[in-house]
C-alpha cells in the first residue's frame, strides 16, 4: 500500500514526510519536484513570505543512484524563514512572542484551540497553515514521476477568482499546465486573466482576500482505478476528499459537476461507442471520466471551490478567548488571493491518489514488475 505522513509547522524548521509503498526502481528527478514546488510560489496575489521562501526538496533516505530502493522515501524542505521565528517555535524552550488570543472568523483557529485545549491561538495555525501544501506538492511529484511511466498526466488551471469565470476549456491537452503556468493566475483565457488581477489588486487595496475555482484534468488514466464495490473504494470519492481536504476547499464536481445536473438524463449521460482502435469511447465527456467509482479513460475533470483567505488585513470582528470580550481578529502577513497555488497543490493531491489506486490495481515490487502487470492488463482489454 502506497501511503505518506507529513510533518512540521508553517514557521518551524523544516517540512518532513515519509513515503512508504514505492517500488524500487523508479527513477527520481529532484529538480523536477523542485520545479513543481516553484510553481506552487508563484501566482498573482501571494503575500511575502513567498518572496522569503525557495523550497527545494532534500532526500534523507530510499533513494540511491537517482532511484528508488523500495525503502521508505524520506523527504525535508527547509523554512528559510525559520532564522526569523526560532525563538517563538523553538521546541524546546520558546523565548520570545506574543500569546495569540484573538481567533480569526473562517480559520481553524477557534475549533483548533477548542479541541486541544489551547490558549495560544499560534499553536493551532502553525500547522492549520497553507505552508503544509509544500509538503503536498513534494508528495505529489514523486506520485508523477510514478504515473509518467505509464503516460497518465495531471494538469492544471484556474476556472475563476472572485466574481470573474474564465471561458471553458474544450479540449483538454497535456500542455494546458505549461500555458496555464505562463499567467499570473494560471488562467488560459486572457480576457478573465486580466479582469482577476485587476479583481486581486481591488481586494488588496481594500485589504480583503478573494476565492475562486480551480480545475484539475487526468489524461491517460487506464480503465478500472478504484471500484464500484465498496463505497471507500471509489476513485470520485478518493479524489473529492483529497481535493477538499486543501486549505480553504468548500466544494468539488466532476466533469459536468453541479450545472450538469439540471439536465435531463438523455443530455447528461455519455453515449458509448466502439471503434476498432481506441475501443470503447464517449461522445462527451459529462461524467468527468469516472463511471461506478471507476475511471473510464475519458480525462478525469475535477473542479475545487475555494473560499476567500480568512486572514485579512482588515481584521472581522472575533472574541478574545482569555477574557471572552470583543475584538478584531489577529491581523497576520498573508496572501490575498491563493487559487493559483491551490491549483498546483490539487494536482498533486490527484497525482498522489491516483498513484495510490494505480499501485492497488497494477502493484509489484519493483517497475519493472508493475510495467508487466500493466501491459498484461492492456492486452486482455
Ligand atoms: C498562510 C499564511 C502565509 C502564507 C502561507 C499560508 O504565511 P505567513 O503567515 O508566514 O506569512 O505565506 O503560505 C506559505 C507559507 C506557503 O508556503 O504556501 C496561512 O495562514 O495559511
Amino acid at each position: 500500500m502506497l501511503r505518506y505522513l507529513s510533518a512540521g509547522e508553517s514557521h518551524g524548521r523544516c517540512l518532513t514526510a515519509i513515503i512508504e509503498g514505492l517500488p524500487a526502481g523508479l527513477p527520481l528527478d529532484l529538480a523536477q519536484i523542485d520545479g513543481e514546488l516553484a510553481r506552487r510560489q508563484r501566482g498573482y496575489g501571494r503575500g511575502p513570505r513567498m518572496e522569503l521562501e525557495r523550497d527545494r526538496v532534500q532526500v534523507l533516505a530510499g533513494l540511491r543512484d537517482g532511484k528508488t530502493l523500495g525503502s521508505p522515501l524520506a523527504l525535508l524542505i527547509e523554512n528559510r524563514d525559520w532564522t526569523n521565528w526560532e525563538k517563538v517555535m523553538d521546541p524546546v524552550s520558546v523565548s520570545a512572542g506574543e500569546v495569540l488570543t484573538n481567533p480569526r472568523p473562517g480559520h481553524a483557529d477557534l475549533p483548533g484551540v477548542i479541541k486541544y485545549r489551547q490558549q495560544d491561538v499560534r499553536n493551532i495555525l502553525e500547522r492549520a497553515s497553507a505552508r503544509e501544501t509544500a509538503m503536498r506538492v513534494a508528495v505529489g511529484a514523486v506520485a508523477k514521476a510514478l504515473l509518467a511511466h505509464f503516460q497518465v498526466q495531471v494538469v492544471s488551471h484556474v476556472v475563476a477568482i472572485g466574481d470573474v469565470t474564465a471561458a471553458a476549456v474544450m479540449a483538454p491537452h497535456g500542455d494546458l499546465s505549461l500555458l496555464a503556468d505562463e499567467s499570473p493566475v494560471r488562467c488560459l483565457d486572457p480576457e478573465a486573466e486580466r479582469a482577476m488581477v485587476a479583481a486581486i489588486k481591488a481586494a488588496q487595496k481594500e485589504g480583503d482576500s478573494l476565492g475562486g475555482v480551480f480545475e484539475v484534468i487526468a489524461l491517460g488514466v487506464p480503465w478500472g482505478l478504484g471500484s464500484h464495490v465498496h463505497w471507500d473504494r471509489k476513485l470520485d470519492g478518493r479524489l473529492a476528499q483529497a481535493i477538499v481536504s486543501i486549505q480553504g476547499v468548500k466544494g468539488v464536481e466532476f466533469g459536468a459537476g453541479f450545472a450538469g445536473c439540471q439536465l435531463p438524463g438523455s443530455s447528461f449521460h455519455d453515449e458509448i461507442v466502439y471503434d476498432p482502435k481506441r475501443g470503447y469511447t464517449f461522445t462527451s465527456n459529462n461524467a468527468g471520466g469516472i463511471q461506478g467509482g471507476m475511471s473510464t479513460t475519458a480525462p478525469i475533470v475535477i473542479r475545487g471551490a475555494m473560499k476567500p483567505i480568512p486572514t485579512l488585513a482588515k481584521p472581522l470582528q472575533s472574541v478574545d478567548i482569555k477574557t471572552k470580550e470583543p475584538t478584531p481578529a489577529s491581523v497576520q502577513r498573508t496572501d490575498s488571493c491563493a487559487v493559483p497555488a491551490a491549483s498546483i497543490v490539487a494536482e498533486a493531491a490527484v497525482a498522489w491518489e491516483l498513484a495510490v489506486a494505480f499501485l492497488e490495481k497494477f502493484g509489484g515490487d519493483s517497475l519493472a514488475e508493475i510495467k508487466d502487470n500493466y501491459n498484461q492488463y492492456l492486452k486482455n482489454l
